[in-house]
């Protein structure tokens, strides 16, 4: 991928196309091209094919996605289910035909069987039944993996699929309601620390494991990916670590400096019992995590603090 490349980041406002966009402009590439949500609706497919013919990108990352956290896919499914299938099936056909060098598909973890034997190899896909509180999100992403590895096979398109563990960091979405684990325990807990607040309420048990990769390493990962993988399926992106939910809550208790209690309720979804990636194959092509999970929580803190500055100012 040359410095001056047309370069497609869609969803470039959302977690990682920001973070994407970041780094290619951090590592010199001059041609990038991106579209807001209101400029672009990646579900219209006239509209997509439009911007693909006039535009003719020579790379896409396909970061657009509708995303959220065990709460958020367990009410809206239909919404996760319709908005992935459309804006994979749009922007990955029309980059076929507008002759894209090259496409990178974003899926996430969750696409692997419920109960996939740890840490979850690539292989497992398709092996058992999924979690059901994100099936609709997860059906998706495997449509869009199955939609790469097809024009690949069919149309000899290079379009590769990078499975990510449970991402977080800057612009991250920190809504209660609909946000990951992570920013919603910093939320809850700075909140939680200004009022004086005795104690703070995580959803579920606190036992369930998850890893988490701090966004900066999966740019990085992303772009490793564009410029040395070209295979079919999926190929997973973490740090080869987990933690449980109660250890997190604990860990970002320090680096907040909150004092009150952690308290769990149970009636809430714990999800996935484990979803630890084997990231094997991506270290043997030569890419690694280097941000610790510490760093990250530091990092993100320090954002969100920051920005809640600016809405002050
Ligand atoms: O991050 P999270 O929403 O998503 O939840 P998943 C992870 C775990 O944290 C669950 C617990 O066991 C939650 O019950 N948890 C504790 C909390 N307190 C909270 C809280 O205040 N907010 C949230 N959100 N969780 C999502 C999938 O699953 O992960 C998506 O639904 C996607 O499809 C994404 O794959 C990466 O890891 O359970």
């Amino acid at each position: 991928m040359h410095k001056h490349a047309k370069i497609y980041i869609a969803g470039h406002r959302g977690l990682v196309g920001s973070a994407l966009l970041r780094k290619l402009e951090s590592e010199g590439y001059t041609n990038l091209l991106v579209k807001t949500h209101k400029e672009l609706d990646l579900r219209q497919q006239d509209a997509v094919q439009s911007f693909f013919q006039n535009e003719k990108p020579d790379y896409v990352f396909l970061a657009a996605a509708k995303v959220g956290g065990i709460l958020a896919n367990a009410s809206h499914g239909a919404q996760f289910i319709y908005d992935n299938l459309m804006i994979a099936a749009n922007v990955i056909h029309s980059a076929y035909e507008a002759g894209v060098t090259k496409l990178l598909n974003l899926g996430s973890s969750c696409i692997y069987p419920k109960y996939a034997e740890q840490p979850i190899r690539e292989t497992s896909l398709l092996g058992g039944v999924l979690e059901p509180t994100n099936q609709p999100y997860a059906l998706a992403k495997i449509a869009a993996i199955e939609l790469c590895d097809s024009y690949r096979k069919q149309y000899g398109c290079d379009f590769i699929s990078a499975m990510p563990t449970n991402l977080f960091g800057p612009n991250d979405n920190f809504d209660l309601q609909s946000s990951h684990v992570l920013p919603a325990l910093l939320r809850k807990m700075l909140e939680a620390q200004e009022k004086n607040a005795p104690s703070v309420t995580l959803w579920g048990t606190g036992t369930p494991k998850r890893e988490f990769l701090f966004v900066d390493d999966m740019a990085d990962a992303c772009l490793f990916l564009m410029q040395n993988f070209s295979e079919p399926g999926p190929i997973n992106v973490g740090t080869g670590k987990d933690i449980s939910i109660r250890d997190l809550a604990i860990l970002i208790k320090e680096l907040t400096g909150y004092q009150g209690e952690l308290i769990f309720d149970s009636s809430k979804p714990d999800g996935t019992p484990r979803k630890l990636l084997d990231v094997s194959k991506l270290a043997n092509a030569g890419w690694q995590a280097s941000t610790s999970l510490r760093q990250g929580i530091l990092s993100t803190l320090n954002w969100y603090l920051s920005q809640a500055e600016l809405e002050h100012a």
